[in-house]
């Protein structure tokens, strides 16, 4: 008998920001202890496989680094001198700073700032109750997805797509600018099993050969910032070489004639200069989608973190309109499925209590803002309280630099609830410590795919951290704000009523069913009904200030970025960090395979297999700037400069750099990380931030290191 049938099975899910979402089943070794963890066989998306560092869990939850006290800073700021506290002293001391800040500068000073560390509803998103009902200021949350949902929404109108799990049953599958691999492995279930069972090619479009390219029949290496370019020439390709679906183009696109017209230009010799690759690659590209048609585009965040990365997503989206792929099963293009849960959080999020008239900040911001930038502020108050919980923007916001300063500042106070001493608790004046998901009951919903799943809590946490549900709930009572609607329920209360408004059922039911497939139906997915705009057409020509984006900043805040720079079609915009002399490397900073953003550095084994922080560069390069294979190397740009190891790597292009994984500042030699590179400028047109798209200089360190 083997020993996972012998014990107690607990189910859950994964609440780690990546779109996987997976359907869990954890060893429960006693009542705070847990073994392995699997993928729920049974989940229909999931498949019986999670990825490496989550079935691991039981090194990151029993860890011995975790937080288990309060703590008070005890010497300046950054220091690491601290004094344990009670609760409820903590808390206290929270509430008197807040209130005190408040009545110097007016209740927008504080701001509550919170990421997607967990992804569950109610740990993650209970803080907005409490912003609301206290008019602190408000959180315009666009780190991750803004650049993609935008350049989305504008072609096809509604955040949805073909079922993922329909991969599986496509001819062609084309993963785009996300390393699926590393980063959400079940797109890999579902592809491969289309190779195996139909002889489906893989295509990967990346800027270096990844883990997922090398799955590939075909892979793509361009330059990063160059995919419009890409998707342009090969629409060209479709029209001149007779692939377009032009009964489908005339039925369901808003200007097919405008479009075929714009591209002429833009032919597979103007793309190859653009982005790198041969026109003869460009060419078989084309020809494989234009000759089929169940080809199943999976377009995913990374290549949307450039400037143009809006633009970018739109154009690969049209290649599967022109096509007219989305009509069969197995083909269309797919982003995120995000639009089709519609769960009222209103209670949760004390939405009744909000007023339209409180300020937005802009999350990837946090630098300008915490520095007294006035266009970040405005016209408000300073920030100088911040309430965090879920994410370690010290570490993995953009121009870090700004950012440790405004951590840094005397008349900033800051409460960080984490689970461990992260780059952002140890810039903390309080630090909180916080539950793991298998500590505390949450929902989940998937992005990737299609799963609301119920992660009950299966174990007790050690004595000391509290959820965050408990922090919000306890902060409020001393804030004076605990009798407001949605305060005093518990979880499990929250997950009933959420539940019941879409008629989902109850906590209890979903933990009899583990999850609810949400899946809209073939015509929905397929937008044979329409797409999402009023008239049902899929936009060519995107209406680049005018859409309603999920995820748009309020209209008090603006557009951002030189919008008039956007492209009336598809197209090439060089809204990037073009390369030039004094800064004649491109950088990128793709996902590390065994840390998730910010998570898991802490965990002996992806610290083992992730070694040391890299810059993956040509050999050519290389060798004419006299660097050794694992030599030192000094990255910079006009915001800052660090120290990496050269590890040569030839699946790439001259010119382009990459450095994989957000490492903690301090494994860095000067203690400063990757994001010391990156700009916190805001894209148009609705913000977000181009963390792939760096021109940086590479040097011999100047001074002797170790
Ligand atoms: N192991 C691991 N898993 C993760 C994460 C992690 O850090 N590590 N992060 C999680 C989070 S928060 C998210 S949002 C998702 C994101 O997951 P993805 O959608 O995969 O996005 P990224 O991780 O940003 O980058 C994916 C790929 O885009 C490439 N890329 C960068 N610029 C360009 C470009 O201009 N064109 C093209 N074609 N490719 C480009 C990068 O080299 C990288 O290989 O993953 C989640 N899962
Ligand atoms: N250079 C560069 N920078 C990047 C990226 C990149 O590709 N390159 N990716 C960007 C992207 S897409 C994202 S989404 C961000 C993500 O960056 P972060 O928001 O920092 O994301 P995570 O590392 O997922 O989670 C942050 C923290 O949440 C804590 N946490 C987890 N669960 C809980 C809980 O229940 N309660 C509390 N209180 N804390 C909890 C974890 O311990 C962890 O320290 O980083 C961005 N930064
Ligand atoms: S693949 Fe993503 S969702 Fe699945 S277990 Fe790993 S981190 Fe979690
Ligand atoms: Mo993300």
């Amino acid at each position: 008998m083997n020993q996972h049938a012998k014990l107690r099975i607990g189910h859950s899910a994964c609440p780690h920001d990546c779109p996987s979402t997976c359907a869990l089943e954890v060893e429960l070794l006693d009542s705070n202890r847990v073994g392995r963890v699997y993928g729920a066989k049974a989940n229909s998306y999931t498949s019986g496989v999670i990825c490496a560092k989550v079935a691991r869990y039981a090194d990151r939850v029993h860890h011995p680094d975790r937080l288990l006290k309060p703590l008070v800073r005890a010497g300046a700021k950054g220091d690491g001198i601290w004094k344990e506290s009670s609760w409820e002293a903590a808390f206290d001391l929270v509430a008197e700073k807040f209130i005190k800040a408040e009545e110097m500068y007016g209740s927008e000073t504080v701001w509550p700032y919170y990421y997607a560390g967990t992804m569950g509803l109610v740990q993650r998103d209970g803080i907005h109750r409490l912003r609301h009902a206290k008019k602190y200021s408000g959180f315009f949350g666009s780190i991750c997805t803004n650049l993609a949902w935008t350049g989305w929404m504008v072609g096809a109108g509604a955040l949805r797509g073909p079922d993922p799990r329909e991969m599986a049953k496509s001819d062609c599958v084309v993963i785009w600018g996300t390393n699926a691999v590393v980063t959400q492995v079940n797109v890999m279930t579902h592809a491969i099993k289309a190779r195996k069972e139909r002889k489906a090619k893989i295509v990967v479009i990346d800027v270096y050969e990844n883990a997922t390219m090398k799955q590939a029949d075909l892979g793509l290496v361009l330059k990063p910032g160059t995919d419009g370019a890409l998707a342009c020439a090969v629409m060209h390709v479709l029209f001149r070489d007779g692939f377009a679906d032009h009964a489908y183009l005339d039925k369901y696109t808003d200007d097919p004639r405008g479009l075929e017209q714009h591209l002429r230009t833009r032919t597979p010799d103007w793309a190859a200069a653009i982005t790198g690759l041969s026109v003869a690659e460009i060419e078989t590209f084309a020809h494989l989608v234009g000759t089929t048609k169940k080809t199943y585009f999976r377009l995913g965040y990374g290549f949307s973190r450039q400037r143009n990365g809006s633009v970018n997503m739109h154009a690969a989206a049209s290649i599967a309109a022109v096509t007219g792929a989305w009509q069969y099963e197995g083909g269309g293009a797919f982003h995120s499925n995000s639009g089709i849960f519609k769960l009222n959080q209103d209670l949760l999020e004390g939405t009744a209590l909000r007023d339209p008239n409180v300020r937005h900040l802009d999350h990837s911001r946090i630098g300008p803002v915490l520095t007294g930038a006035a266009d970040a502020l405005y016209g408000g108050p300073p920030v100088t309280a911040l309430l965090i919980q879920n994410t370690n923007p010290v570490n993995v916001a953009p121009e870090q630099r700004l950012v440790k300063q405004g951590f840094l500042r005397d008349d900033l106070f800051t409460c960080v609830h984490e689970q461990f001493m992260t780059d952002t608790a140890r810039l903390a004046d309080v630090v909180l410590p916080a539950t793991m998901f298998l500590e505390h009951d949450d929902i989940y919903k998937g992005g990737g795919n299609q799963h609301i799943t119920l992660g009950a809590k299966l174990i007790d946490p050690p004595e000391g951290p509290r959820t965050n549900h408990f922090v919000i709930e306890e902060l409020a009572k001393r804030l004076g704000v605990s009798d407001r609607p949605g305060f005093g329920l518990t979880e499990k209360e929250h997950i009933d009523i959420i539940l019941g408004k879409r008629g989902l059922g109850s906590f209890d039911s979903l933990g009899e069913q583990k999850w609810i497939d949400m899946q809209p139906d073939f015509e929905a997915a397929h937008f044979i009904d329409g797409f999402g705009h009023p008239d049902g057409k899929f936009r060519f020509r995107p209406d680049w200030s005018g859409q309603a984006a999920p995820n748009r900043p309020p209209r008090s805040m603006g557009l951002f970025g030189p919008v008039e720079q956007l492209p009336e079609f598809p197209d090439h915009v060089e809204l990037i960090e073009v390369a030039d002399e004094a800064h004649p490397f491109r950088l990128t900073t793709s996902p590390a395979r065994t840390f998730l953003n910010s998570t898991f550095a802490e965990t002996p084994v992806s610290k083992e297999k992730e070694g040391r922080p890299v810059l993956l560069l040509h050999p050519d390069d290389a060798a004419e700037l006299g660097l050794a294979d694992g030599s030192r190397v000094e990255v910079g740009n006009q915001r800052g400069e660090l120290v990496l190891h050269a590890k040569f790597f030839d699946g790439i292009q001259r010119g382009v750099v990459i450095a994989e994984g957000i490492w903690p500042n301090s494994a860095h030699e000067r203690g400063e990380g990757i994001n010391v590179l990156t700009g916190a400028d805001a894209p148009a047109p609705y913000g977000g931030a181009a963390l792939h798209d760096n021109k940086v200089w590479l040097r011999k360190p100047q001074e002797l290191g170790v």
